[in-house]
């Protein structure tokens, strides 16, 4: 039992570990403990991208390396290990701005068919945002209609990826200074495929072996994942399916039902919840539920397809990246439905051991020995009734091995940044002038971006929770993303009482007087785009500094494990966040390589990457990181008042 507290600090997930033993069924924390990781590949000092190797340059043990060890230290083309571990580490980042500029291209192909009256099912729901995105990008508006207007927005965007000079054009959005940094430094994204295609030619064997130059490019690339294509992702997904709004939700295993057809959409892209969501609460299909036995249909969410429908709609969250399989454990799913990223091949095989139906629908993530059902813009509604006729047609099918863990937890989610820009200001003055002067008073020490994934290699959820819960303590608001925002989602953190029971007396002012909880969930892992504007919007409202790198704040992943994570944690950096990741790092191998990222990179970004596997240790970096800029800014003195009178409190109101 004291091992098995080891893998999480969720009940449900706990419950449904034990499940799976009894039930023989082979989970992701069993895998962990089997499969060791290489030691040589975890610091990033193996290359295999010729056929002479692979080769491995670890760096020796227990001891400083000689000189002359460092510079034999090289593979059989005589790469060091710097060049070595840059490349993989510049690697991940092509691959995560990848993922998500793909993602935003899907985004787009939805937006334009469904300008052009070819996408059955959808429609533009947020003409606002569409309004205010065509200004941004000097798209006429007149007396024209809102499809094409919306056309006319695909195109341009489009554009971004296809086009090869220049700059991407949402670099216009963040601050002056930044925009600067980014042209001095020779970092300004062209065009988002070139990034990414120039990224993979660079790090081909024999071409960029220096690896400054490369982070260069890597910062570049990234950049072009989060002014680019994660934000071309969030503002199309906000006009199609409507900007968050703060919604209330549930979330963890025991939001699945006993006696109802249960369906998990898993993945990143919201178009398909969105239109099961529809679907599966409709007359005929509950009717045919019913024939089956089954006394209704309950769809839930599992990874950031979950925020996105939970941030739109209320639908529950199943549960986070560790508790995919789990939630097949329970025996009560009829049917997972996946597209992209993050979905474990696993769950094919632990399907086996209970009835469940895995349905891929992308045409680019299929899955060996899972049913194939493709979903695109032109056939939405004709698909999504088809996979939940599926999953109701295996309602009978249930083993009876059912067990629901009794857990699940209430939530607040929706804070996208027009929602920020409301609650603080209002309907009429919506404005970020309430935050700032709240930071610079000192109520609010500063704000920190807690994101990214689980890992198996290190106790479910638990970093996320320790690391967020000292950083509320000490008056720092926090915002979240991704699998991070749901472990405290689960601990029961993403409700307004939280405040007075969790936050420093400072920040728990703030947030009573608001209404919000002290942490904030803003979306998705595409929605860290949403962090960016926040932050822009800051800078743009004053006396904060003039740019990102000045303001109180910090960026964390204490549980990454993907490659979208670095990619995300590289634009923090390279648009000034200082930015702390847990678990692992991927340089180690490369002490000179390590130094350069938590060092230099912030004479040229203002911001840095810094390692802290203990995730109290790292929020205090963070803290401390905060304080040294409110000192630079002039404004650390107002935080040594503590009291509230009467007068303070009324003019918080
Ligand atoms: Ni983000 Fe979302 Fe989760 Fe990590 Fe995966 S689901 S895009 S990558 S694991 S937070
Ligand atoms: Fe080895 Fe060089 Fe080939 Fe990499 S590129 S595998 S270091 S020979």
């Amino acid at each position: 039992m004291a091992e098995a507290a080891k893998k999480s600090i969720d009940q449900a997930t706990l419950e449904m570990i034990e499940k799976a033993a009894k039930d023989g069924c082979n989970i992701v924390f069993d895998r962990a403990e089997t499969m060791k990781p290489c030691p040589i590949g975890a610091e990033g000092s193996c290359c295999r991208i010729c056929s002479m190797g692979p080769c491995r340059v670890p760096l020796p043990k227990g001891r400083e390396e000689t000189p002359e060890e460092k510079r034999k230290r090289r593979g059989v083309c005589g790469a060091t290990a710097e060049t070595i571990s840059a490349r993989n580490f510049v690697r991940m980042i092509a691959a995560g701005t990848a993922a998500h500029a793909d993602h935003g291209r899907t985004m787009l192909e939805l937006f334009k068919a469904t300008a052009e009256g070819k996408a059955e099912g959808f429609a533009i729901k947020d003409e606002q945002k569409l309004l205010q995105l065509a200004m941004d990008l000097g798209v006429k508006i007149g007396e024209r209609a809102n499809n094409e207007i919306a056309l006319d927005i695909s195109n341009v965007l489009m554009e971004q990826y296809r086009q090869q000079e220049g700059e991407l054009i949402f670099l216009k959005r963040a601050p002056l200074k930044r925009q600067e940094i980014w042209r001095r430094e020779g970092v300004a994204p062209r065009g988002i495929d070139r990034e990414v295609v120039e990224m993979m030619h660079r790090t081909h064997m024999g071409v960029d072996q220096d690896y400054e130059s490369l982070l260069q490019q890597g910062a570049r690339t990234s950049l072009a994942d989060g002014w680019g294509g994660s934000m071309i992702g969030t503002d199309i997904q906000d006009i199609l399916f409507g900007a968050p709004a703060p919604v209330a939700g549930q979330i963890n295993l025991g939001v699945l039902k006993a006696d109802q057809v249960n369906i998990i959409v898993h993945g990143h892209e919201p178009q398909l919840a969105e239109m099961l969501a529809v679907v599966s609460q409709e007359p005929e299909m509950l009717k045919y539920a019913e024939s089956k036995g089954a006394k209704g249909i309950n769809l839930a969410g599992m990874c950031c397809t979950a925020n996105e429908v939970l941030m739109r709609h209320g639908l529950p969250i199943a549960g986070n990246f560790l508790q995919q399989e789990l939630a097949i454990v329970t025996g009560a799913l009829e049917a997972m439905v996946v597209d992209v990223q993050c979905i474990m091949q696993a769950i094919e095989e632990a399907a086996k051991c209970y009835h469940t139906r895995i349905l891929t629908t992308n045409p680019r993530a299929h899955i060996r020995g899972a049913e194939h059902v493709e979903f695109d813009e032109h056939n939405a509604v004709e698909a999504a009734r088809k996979i939940v006729r599926m999953a109701i047609d295996n309602f009978p099918n249930r083993k009876g091995n059912v067990q629901i863990p009794d857990i699940k937890t209430d939530l607040v989610a929706g804070f996208s940044h027009e929602t920020i820009n409301y609650l603080m200001g209002g309907m009429f003055r919506a404005s970020y002038r309430p935050l700032n002067d709240n930071i610079i008073n000192g109520r609010i020490r500063g704000v920190a971006g807690v994101v990214g994934c689980n890992n198996a290699r290190t106790t479910h959820d638990e970093a996320h929770l320790l690391m967020v819960k000292e950083l509320i303590k000490n008056d720092v608001l926090v915002l979240q993303t991704g699998c991070a925002a749901m472990a405290l989602a689960k601990a029961g953190l993403m409700v307004p009482e939280a405040a007075s029971k969790y936050a420093g007396a400072g920040l728990a002012e703030v947030c009573e007087t608001v209404g919000i909880p002290p942490v904030l969930h803003m979306g998705a892992c595409v929605d860290n785009s949403r962090i960016l504007v926040a932050a822009t919007a800051m800078v743009k409202e004053g006396g904060l500094g003039d740019d990102i790198s000045d303001l109180p704040a910090a960026g964390a992943a204490p549980e990454w494990m993907s490659e979208k994570a670095i990619a995300i944690g590289q634009y923090f950096v390279a648009s000034g966040v200082y930015t702390v990741f847990g678990t692992t790092w991927p340089t180690t191998g490369s002490p000179e390589l390590s130094e350069f990222l938590f060092k230099d990179m912030e004479t040229k970004y203002g911001g840095k990457w810094a390692f802290e596997p203990d995730p109290v240790k790292a929020a205090q970096m963070m803290i401390a990181h905060i304080d040294a800029k409110r000192k630079a800014l002039g404004i650390d003195k107002s935080r040594e008042r503590v009291l509230y009178d009467m007068a303070m409190r009324r003019e918080l109101g």
